[in-house]
């Protein structure tokens, strides 16, 4: 049961303008976007500013309510939904949406939790700037979400991700204290690096509510190709080509199977397909620099010679002009949406090692195909990182439900092959409750022993989106 005083707290905490009482409204907080998870809540809150967070926090854990820290709500794996008791509070960030600082000369920026990523890509851009990260989410995620997610995206290659470019956070934590980490330095060895256990908790262990950020110089020419493939190695062998030949230039090295490439020609509204014949396998390729006229069309034919000469692509096409880099993008980029229309996804976000791509998609189609006949593996991602959405569709004509009552033994597979080479469950998504529990399995008890006691000592009384991340006990 909810406490009898809660709301009256929260609303002193937060105003009337910051609680959500509306049924109409709160659907949206309650449920992912792709209604995969949903839960009820106590309470919805949209604090206004990080003392009005910290207010949200002591109430909550004075009431020993539990709080569920949400951004833009795009996450894969049910992070920020909270559970079925109703008695958990969420948390939206969606009103602490301040860029408080723009430092061209020191290369950062300072936005609050609730900024969403497009909006800082903007405003890097007004001051001449570069911010890299890059999701097809980019419109609606938010710093926050992408902070405590550690989230990749398609930069990853040339920038890193999300932990590779933030400076400095402010968090609130599960007692109400604030930690006010907001430092812009590049260098700073002054004992344990906390900023980085917020990074990639996905909201278990406080509140973000600010981060300082770093900014590159802007680009200022793009190469954009769209190369057919016979097969995974030979994806892996045009990365090597690309990458010898052009170094920090190649900022994109994105795979598509046939099967994604269908979905989206299939549901994605305008999309084309490129070559006359069908190949098993795509890349896209991108090539950036800030230099205005830095020649890199020239540089990416270069390459893609070197991979006909090598029998290495099939066939290729460098984008000419924006409309068709759009075009190529939209292909790549509308995958995800795309299989929503073909039943149930079953989604794996995993990495391996770029050399074992090959043998891991032989090895794991084999083992799927076998279980499941005429099933349709959704391959791909940022082969560059090593990192494949692998995902599953059921067979044309077969039963929603009865795939559905498969999927634990189906990720069983994909986990264990990617555990076979060595690999990560988890490259991007993060595990919210999605992958919880199976995490048991895949990795080290020791050091899940660790990311416990870090989680007891931030949050002994485990209100900070309990049942997310570490498997139940
Ligand atoms: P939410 O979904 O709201 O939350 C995600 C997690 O972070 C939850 O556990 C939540 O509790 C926690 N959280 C949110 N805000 C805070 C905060 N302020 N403090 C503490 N915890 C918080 N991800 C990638 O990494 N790479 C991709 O290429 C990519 N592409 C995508 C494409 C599409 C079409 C979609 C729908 C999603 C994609 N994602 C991708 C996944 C998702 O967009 C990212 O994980 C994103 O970083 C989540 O941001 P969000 O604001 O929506 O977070
Ligand atoms: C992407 O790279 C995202 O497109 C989403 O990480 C992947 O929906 C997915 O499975
Ligand atoms: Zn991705």
């Amino acid at each position: 049961m909810t406490p009898p005083g809660l709301t009256g707290r929260l609303r002193e905490a937060v105003g009337d303008a910051g609680l959500v009482t509306d049924p109409g409204q709160l659907g949206g907080y309650l449920s992912d976007w792709r209604n995969a998870w949903s839960g009820a809540a106590a309470a919805v809150v949209r604090p206004g500013s990080t003392d009005e967070v910290a207010a949200v926090v002591r109430a909550c854990g004075e009431e020993g309510i539990a709080v569920v820290p949400q951004g833009g709500n795009t996450g894969l794996c049910g992070g920020a939904v909270p559970d079925a008791s109703g008695r958990q509070v969420v948390l939206s960030l969606d009103r602490m949406r301040r860029v408080r600082a723009v430092d061209p000369v020191n290369q950062t920026i300072t936005v609050e939790a609730g900024v969403v990523l497009q909006a800082v890509q903007e405003a890097a851009a007004a001051e001449g700037c570069l911010f890299p990260l890059s999701l097809g989410s980019e419109g609606s995620c938010t710093i926050g979400g992408n902070l405590s997610t550690n989230a990749g995206g398609t930069g990853v290659l040339r920038y890193g991700t999300m932990r590779d470019l933030t400076l400095g956070l402010e968090v609130v934590l599960p007692d109400g204290r604030i930690w006010n980490g907001l430092r812009g330095l590049r260098k700073d060895n002054t004992g344990y690096d906390l900023k980085h256990l917020f990074i990639g908790a996905e909201g278990t262990l406080g509140v973000v509510t600010a981060a300082v950020l770093k900014l590159f110089p802007a680009v200022r020419s793009r190469a954009t190709a769209w190369v057919a493939l016979g097969s995974a190695q030979a994806a892996v062998d045009l990365f090597g080509i690309v990458r010898a030949l052009c170094g920090d230039r190649l900022t994109g090295f994105e795979i598509m199977s046939r099967q994604s490439v269908d979905f989206v020609l299939r549901h994605g509204s305008g999309a084309r397909d490129l070559f006359g014949a069908v190949h098993p396998w795509y890349v896209l390729v991108e090539l950036s620099d800030t230099l205005p006229d830095a020649g890199l069309d020239g540089l990416l034919e270069a390459a893609l010679a070197q991979a006909f000469e090598r029998d290495v692509a099939a066939d290729a096409v460098v984008a000419a002009g924006s409309a068709q880099v759009a075009a190529l993008w939209g292909l790549r980029e509308g995958i995800s949406e795309a299989q929503n229309f073909e039943g149930p996804s079953l989604k794996h976000d995993v990495t391996v090692p770029v050399s074992s791509i090959p043998g891991f998609v032989e090895r794991t189609d084999r083992a799927l195909r076998a279980a499941v006949p005429g099933i349709r593996i959704v391959t791909y991602g940022h082969i560059g990182d090593g990192n494949l959405h692998y995902n599953l569709s059921r067979p044309v004509d077969s039963d929603d439900d009865a795939f559905r009552g498969r999927a634990d033994e189906l990720s069983r597979i994909v986990y264990d092959s990617t555990s076979s080479f060595d690999g990560s469950i988890s490259a991007e998504h993060g595990l919210g409750q999605a992958k919880r529990d199976v995490i048991a399995d895949y990795k080290d008890g020791y050091e899940l022993e660790l990311m416990r006691s870090i989680k007891e000592l931030f949050d002994p009384r485990n209100l900070m989106n309990p049942g997310k991340v570490l498997p139940a006990r």
